[in-house]
């Protein structure tokens, strides 16, 4: 969250369309923050650098971290150069707040401005998208995670968080760096084409594999695996030597939580899925989809990273 700007004020009057939700049931603290939507310069591995649309200039965009209670206002600030909004996917927001033209918000135009304001809902992994002209503005790069802490005071389930936010990173005109391929060994020299040409560039955490830094961790860390899928596909995700247990799904913590080696993440979906780091090595984290992750030479491509376990 290096970019964006957040700002905690003393706990203000909430306005009567957010009294009026049953989401708020303590008046906390407003966390303001900023986000800028605008074409930057990305680099979604070594040299390859793509023209995104970025919150922040960054991709994802930032994470935004927020308390149950607190009063979240986003200015959405719009030097696209098309009409955008931000809709919260899965925060029950008050009508108007829910940024979809036409029905509820209004489109933001551009190098307008607007800004949103609601209750945080209860705990759990949220995202925060486009609903306007959606596949094409998620699929440029307008995307990020909106994450609701459990309170202070609850039991602590995990010792570490990770976030992966799984994108698919459209062909667009714009390429720079020599395009937008990076299939390794599939689609040079007139073979199958790569996954990447198939389908855009698939992207967690806004880089590809097997440039996608990796996760590590100490042996006996329980870890919690934020995981939300941006795109338009499925993505079956797959742990090597270990397995998740899956806590929570779309932001509703499970009253009987199981376990997962094989983790299928729907269009839209989130997942939250705590790992047992109690096996040390270096393990793959794969999509399972395997038109999804080719093997090149440096190592497996698009969806593919690893996670290690330090004894
Ligand atoms: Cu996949």
């Amino acid at each position: 969250m290096t970019t964006a700007r957040i700002r905690l004020i003393a706990a203000l009057p909430l306005l009567g369309a957010l009294a009026a939700t049953a989401a708020s049931p303590a008046l906390g603290a407003v966390r303001e923050f900023t986000l800028t939507a605008a074409a930057s310069t990305w680099e979604i591995s070594p040299g390859q650098k793509v023209v995104a649309w970025t919150y922040n200039q960054t991709l994802p965009g930032p994470e935004l971290r927020v308390s149950a209670g607190d009063v979240v206002r986003v200015t959405l600030v719009n030097q696209l150069p098309e009409a955008t909004t931000i809709h919260w996917h899965g925060v029950p927001v008050p009508n108007g707040m829910d940024g979809v033209p036409g029905v509820t918000a209004p489109a933001v135009a551009r190098g307008a401005r607007f800004t949103y304001e609601f209750p945080a809902p209860a705990p759990g992994t949220y995202w925060y998208h486009p609903h306007l002209s959606s596949a094409a503005q998620i699929g440029r790069g307008l995307y990020g995670l909106l994450v609701v802490e459990p309170p202070a005071s609850a039991p602590k389930e995990w010792d570490r968080e990770v976030s992966l936010v799984v994108g698919e990173l459209a062909s667009m005109p714009g390429a720079m760096g020599g395009g937008m391929g990076m299939g390794g060994g599939m689609g040079m020299g007139g073979g199958l084409p790569s996954p990447s040409m198939m389908m855009g560039t698939l992207l967690i955490n806004g880089k590809t594999g097997p440039y996608i830094p990796d996760i590590r961790v100490r042996k006996g860390e329980r870890v919690l695996f934020r995981m939300v899928n941006t795109g338009n596909m499925v993505h079956p995700m797959h742990l090597h030597g270990m397995s998740w247990t899956v806590t929570a799904t779309d932001g509703f913590p499970l009253p009987s939580p199981y376990r997962k080696d094989t983790l299928p993440l729907n269009a839209g979906e989130r997942y939250d899925g705590v790992v047992d780091a109690d096996n040390p090595g270096t393990w793959m984290l794969h999509c399972h989809n395997l038109q999804h992750v080719g093997d090149g030479p440096a190592g497996a491509t698009g969806l593919s990273m690893m996670v290690i376990v330090e004894p």
